[in-house]
């Protein structure tokens, strides 16, 4: 039925997770409930303007705790689950993979296992109009070479602690809907950029020290290739997968827009020599600095959202060029964003590389 849905987005103070539950708000009728264990990158100031909103409602806690999910999803007559909840960053995931295993694979199974537990209880009507999302990443699926795309059918074979973790989340979520029936969707979506960001991802990173003219770090020869997408054109895949998705289907989602890493960090440079045309850093490209290369660098991601497009009429409406400009504008506007997600509680590890 068409009935407004009440969703568990959880992670919904971090990046993705943060422009989701703004979309939603601003574009359905839906009820949020955010739970989010607001770890370094997860920050309320993501969320500020929604503090008094009257279709949202914010729980601090960690996704891995059974008795507070088991009662959230009673208590507010939970309908879908969506989970953004996740340690998110691939150099973190190198020097500290414990928290990735914890959170993003025994958080994403307690998710589940309390889903399950909750979904079996429901009348039958409520129980088809049931909906569990995971939110992956093209990670799993490894590294490219020069020529190919990944699609729904491609073998995964993470490269990193990250990708492993979300590997094996992703398997047991399989695993739930073909063993116990819960209704579950997959989605695996490419390299995410746009507001809200943490300042340690490629992007944000480079803006935030391109502004205060330091040192631009590029890993190894910075040919690698990821495939962009604009935050927004992602949680309108989301929504379209969750209104129309067949249950225990896979749906990859991409911005059909490959750049190499200088490509995208000089794109950035000649954006602040035009929007910062006093700034005595200019031209920002003299900051470009090559350093050691992350271990294990996958060299390109691409993917084939062809079945997203063909099945639910999904595609992404923001270019690279315009998307990277009002990113750019947004971080120049919300420099103390920036400042107050920066000094919360950040315990920088290879922040910048080198
Ligand atoms: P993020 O790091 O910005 O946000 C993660 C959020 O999860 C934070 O608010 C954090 O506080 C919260 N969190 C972490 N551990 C938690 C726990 N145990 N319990 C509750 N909350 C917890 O990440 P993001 O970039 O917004 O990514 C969101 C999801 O999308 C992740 O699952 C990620 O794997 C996936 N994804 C990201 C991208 C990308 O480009 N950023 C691309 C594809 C998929
Ligand atoms: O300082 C840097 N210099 C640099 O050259 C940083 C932080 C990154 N890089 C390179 C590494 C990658 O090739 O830029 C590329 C993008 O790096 P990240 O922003 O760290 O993203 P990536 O490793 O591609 O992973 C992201 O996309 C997929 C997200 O962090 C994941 O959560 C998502 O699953």
């Amino acid at each position: 039925n068409d009935a407004p849905r009440t969703l568990l987005v959880t992670g919904g103070a971090g990046f993705i997770g943060g422009n989701f539950v703004h979309w939603l708000l601003t574009n359905s009728t839906a009820r949020v409930i955010t739970l989010d264990q607001l770890t370094y990158a997860g920050h309320l100031a993501t969320l500020a303007d929604l503090t008094t909103h009257p279709r949202h409602v914010f729980i601090h806690g960690d996704i891995g705790n059974r008795e507070l999910v088991s009662q959230l999803l009673i208590d507010y007559h939970i309908d879908t689950i969506i989970n953004f909840a996740a340690e998110s960053h691939v150099d973190r995931s190198i020097d500290g993979p414990a928290a990735f295993v914890m959170t993003n694979i025994v958080g994403t199974f307690n998710l589940l296992d309390c889903a399950r537990a909750y979904w079996s209880q429901l009348a039958n009507e409520q129980r088809d109009r049931f909906r569990f999302l995971q939110v992956s990443t093209d990670e799993v699926y490894g590294s490219l070479g020069a020529t190919g795309y990944f699609n729904e059918n491609t073998p995964y074979a993470p490269n990193s602690p990250y990708s492993a973790s979300k590997a094996a989340a992703d398997h047991l979520v399989r695993a739930w809907y073909h063993t116990y029936g819960l209704p579950v969707l997959t989605t695996n979506c490419s390299n995410n950029y746009g507001p809200y960001q943490f300042p340690e991802k490629l992007i944000p990173l480079m803006i935030a020290k391109a502004v205060r003219g330091e040192a631009l770090p590029i890993y190894g020869d910075g040919g690698n290739i990821r495939d962009w997408l604009y935050v927004e054109d992602h949680c309108r895949g989301i929504v379209r997968v969750l209104e129309a998705g067949r249950a225990g289907a896979v749906y990859p989602i991409g911005g059909n827009s490959e750049k190499t890493n200088l490509e995208v960090v000089d794109t950035l440079c000649d954006l602040l020599d035009a929007l910062l045309p006093h700034s005595p850093h200019c031209p920002h490209r003299q900051l470009k600095t090559f350093v050691a290369d992350r271990p294990g660098h996958d060299r390109r991601y691409a993917i084939d959202a062809s079945k997203i497009e063909r099945e639910l009429g999904w595609s992404a409406q923001e270019t690279f060029t315009s998307g990277l400009r009002r990113t750019v504008e947004w971080y120049l506007n919300n420099q103390s964003w920036c400042q107050q997600v920066t000094q919360d509680n950040y315990a920088g590890q290879r922040l910048g590389g080198g």
